[in-house]
């Protein structure tokens, strides 16, 4: 059995006993391992569904790169559940897919927001100094490093680290990425909040050749949204549409050459903001599932 509901926030131990659970109980289509161990220590648990086609496509989706964005590992594990509840009964476009979902990137900020500080942002790994704690992990990925909307001070919200991949939760993600053999047509980065769909560039004003395409697989997965759930999502580039920022996981994703990328910043935009009421879990998952669902016809199309 697990604890898992999503009626409620949870934390890391519940996440990775529903994660393991589900590997047990599913083992024709889901493997769980860890791709890294975080600063202090803990996993970093990646659960893959697929159904084992040699031709399938590739989907890499992550939560909880914030630690206090909470709607996000509960978003990305409410994905995770309804896939492996279904699968046999979901569409062709799901089940070609290679799924791989890492709920939670940074858990030791994610426990922290539990244990003592509810708004904590980055990882935990205390600068050279110790004067301060913690790197944002979304400016310390490596492409365009050190730009636009990040700091060199350690105890700035939107410290970047010494260097790029300095801390070992950005590095697991992107070694991950990088080694595997499969073959990523998105990735998607689950935040909160504002209401966004936001693809690169974000380290300055600028998009990539195919910003088109881009644009339009955005705007129906915020239709489709809008359709099941009534949320609105805007959708741009991210230095157009919210402010500069380098060194996020999205531009790195896209610099591979992964043709979706997207910073999807889920609700509200701003009424209860990071501290959104258990309520909006269920809701803001499912017209999330929605979205993807249209990504995912679009990666099988690409
Ligand atoms: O600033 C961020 O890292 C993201 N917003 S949040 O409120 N969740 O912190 C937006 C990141 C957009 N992508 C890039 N700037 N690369
Ligand atoms: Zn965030």
């Amino acid at each position: 059995g697990h604890r898992m509901t999503w009626k409620q926030y949870h934390r890391i131990e519940d996440i990775y006993g529903f994660l393991d659970y589900l590997a047990k109980t599913y083992p024709a289509i889901i493997s769980v391992r860890s791709i890294g161990k975080s600063y202090e220590g803990r996993d970093l648990k990646v659960l893959r569904i697929s159904n084992g086609q040699p031709s399938n496509r590739a989907v890499f989706i992550d939560g909880g790169i914030h630690a206090r964005e909470w709607i996000s590992p509960a978003t990305v594990t409410y994905f995770i559940n309804r896939f492996a509840e279904n699968f046999q009964d979901e569409d062709d476009d799901i089940k070609n897919i290679d799924w791989y979902f890492l709920p939670v990137v940074n858990p030791d900020g994610y426990e922290y927001t539990h244990t003592a500080d509810r708004l904590w942002r980055k990882n935990r790994k205390p600068a050279i100094a110790r004067q301060c704690y913690g790197t944002d992990l979304n400016r310390n990925f490596g492409y365009r490093w050190g730009g636009k909307g990040s700091s060199s001070n350690p105890c700035s919200d939107i410290f970047r680290g010494s260097r790029m991949f300095s801390e070992p939760e950005s590095k697991a993600v992107s070694e991950f990425i990088k080694n595997a053999a499969a073959n990523f047509t998105a990735y998607l980065t689950y935040h909160s909040y504002g209401q966004y769909i936001l693809y690169p560039w974000g380290y300055d004003n600028a998009v990539p050749p195919d910003h088109k395409s881009l644009d339009d697989v955005g705007k129906a997965m915020a239709t489709a949204i809008q359709q099941t759930g009534g949320s609105q999502y805007t959708v741009g580039s991210s230095s157009g549409v919210l402010y500069p920022a380098a060194g996020g996981s999205d531009d790195w994703a896209k610099g591979q050459g992964i043709k979706y990328s997207f910073t999807i910043e889920l609700s509200d935009t701003g009424r209860y903001g990071f501290i959104l009421p258990t309520s909006f879990i269920e809701p803001v998952a499912k017209e999330s599932l929605a979205g993807l669902r249209v990504l995912a016809s679009y990666v099988n199309k690409y």
